[in-house]
């Protein structure tokens, strides 16, 4: 196409790439899921139904970009990581996180009524989501993230959990309850739960406990205990950058992986040791 004079106008544009050679991680929430999960009536405080929406919305984003490599998701959000050797759309933040949003989405809605068949969406209750892209500069810190949002589970399913046993078995008022768990700490949750109520929360069940972790499973990759995988395992900078060809064929290879939808501890090093290729990028 010929230059127009109006093309200066392109020059306005700034870049946005994000820093080579660390994780990417695009995290996404829904937005006022407070009121939408009330105009929906979701169960209180964790509806299976809305939590395997997410899931299964998850999946189709990871299935359509397989350059993700795991994706951890809470409560309305999700965080999906990009491995330090990704070059997905030159890794530019806006068009990444903007991807991801609208994919995300579209297959949320898509999907809706096979979880909730008889509650047809109705406009302006309709679910949305915000996200932004943060970088990690090592897979330590990466893990550090990964940890902090499976502790965010477990304090809030903690109290959520309490919180509505109290009002819902214990027929106290949410103000009482609220009033009465302020400065508790995780053992005097515990002991409501058993002693009031005899609920063992370690019996709960565990995608509420530990939320839901998706990664790749490959064929031949039966999950190992003997791989040894420190957590210096960064992927090394001084790497040689895979050829086109290379990077062509790690995608086939992903793009027929199955995706696993998990529900398991990601804070100790076992789950890391025993699937090494989330971290390595191999495939
Ligand atoms: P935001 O993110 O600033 O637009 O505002 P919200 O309202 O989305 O707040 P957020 O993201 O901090 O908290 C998530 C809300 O979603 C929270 O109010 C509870 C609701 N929610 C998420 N999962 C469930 C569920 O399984 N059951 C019920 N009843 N509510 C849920
Ligand atoms: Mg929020
Ligand atoms: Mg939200
Ligand atoms: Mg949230
Ligand atoms: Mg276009």
């Amino acid at each position: 196409m010929a230059n127009s004079k109006f093309e200066y106008v392109k020059d306005f544009e700034q870049p946005d790439a994000l820093l080579p050679n660390t994780w990417i991680v695009v995290r996404i929430d829904g937005r006022g899921f407070h009121k939408l999960s009330d105009h929906y009536a979701f169960v209180k405080p964790n509806d299976r139904r809305a939590l395997d929406l997410m899931n299964a919305a998850a999946v189709a984003v990871m299935k359509d970009l397989p350059d993700l490599c795991i994706a951890y998701g809470v409560s309305d959000e999700y965080s999906f990581v990009f491995h330090p050797t990704c070059q997905l759309f030159e890794r530019r933040n806006a068009k990444l996180v903007t991807t991801i949003v609208s994919t995300f989405t579209a297959y949320y809605i898509h999907l809706w009524s096979t979880y909730f068949p008889s509650k047809p969406l109705q406009p302006p209750y309709l679910p949305s989501f915000d996200g932004r892209a943060v970088i990690y500069p090592s897979a330590r810190i990466l893990r550090d993230y990964m940890s902090w949002r499976q502790v965010d589970c477990h304090i809030n399913n903690l109290y959520n959990t309490t919180f509505w046993t109290m009002v819902q078995q214990g027929d106290m008022s949410n103000t009482d309850a609220e009033q009465e768990l302020k400065g508790t700490v995780s053992a005097d949750k515990n002991e409501i739960l058993f002693k009031r109520f005899g609920i063992n929360y370690n019996n709960e069940e565990e995608i509420y406990k530990k939320g839901s972790v998706l990664y790749r499973q490959y064929e031949l990759q039966q999950p190992s205990q003997e791989h040894e995988v420190g957590d210096e395992d960064e992927s090394s900078i001084s790497e040689p950058k895979q050829s086109r060809s290379q990077q062509d064929k790690l995608k086939k290879l992903r793009r027929k992986a199955q995706v696993v939808v998990d529900h398991v501890d990601i804070i100790r090093d076992e789950f890391w040791q025993r699937r090494p290729w989330i971290l390595s990028g191999k495939p």
